[in-house]
């Protein structure tokens, strides 16, 4: 059975490609989303993708996560970064791994973008690689977790032997 990554995306990043592309590029979150499915069918996930704009949904999509049993949670939690003591919390309670993900590299930003609140629950953290870093987490959440490339499909296991 595929096992499923959620790809979380906070505050505001549902304008991504279309204002200060100086800062987050030109792609925009339907281009990562693209790019997140392609990286994860390589380990033989599937995805669920989402944006809210609310922190409570947020926290509800990572109590959702463990009631699915899934694989762990790619978080870019955006402007709740340094201020949710509420998503920190579910992270905390559920348990899974989470790779949190950011665009620019907070730490060459305002000092006030610098102390993650999410930091303290992620197993790791990715920053300034540009959307090309929610790639580079599934690929990280696939290392910690075991994950193979190859196993796509049942049938190239059953043909190459495996159960
Ligand atoms: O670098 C990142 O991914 C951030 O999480 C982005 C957040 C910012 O508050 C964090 O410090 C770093 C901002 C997301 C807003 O997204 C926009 C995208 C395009 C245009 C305007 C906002």
């Amino acid at each position: 059975m595929h096992q499923t990554v959620y790809v979380l995306n906070g505050p505001n990043l549902n304008l991504l490609g279309t204002r200060e592309p100086e800062k987050y590029g030109h792609a925009t979150l339907a281009d990562v989303e693209k790019l997140v499915r392609a990286k994860a069918e390589g380990f033989g996930w599937t995805v669920e993708f989402r944006q809210s704009n609310h922190e409570g949904e947020i926290v509800d999509w990572i109590q959702e996560a463990a009631a699915k049993k899934a694989v762990g949670i790619v978080l870019n939690p955006a402007g709740h970064t340094t201020t949710s003591v509420a998503i920190l919390d579910a992270i905390l309670a559920v348990k899974l791994p989470v790779i949190e993900t950011h665009i620019t590299n907070i730490h060459a930003r305002e000092s006030f973008r610098h102390d993650s609140y999410i930091s303290k629950g992620a197993r790791a953290v990715v920053c300034g690689f540009g959307v090309e870093g929610y790639a580079l987490a599934i690929a990280g959440l696939a290392a910690m977790t075991g994950a193979t490339t190859g196993a796509t499909t049942g049938a190239t296991s059953a043909a190459a032997g495996k159960k």
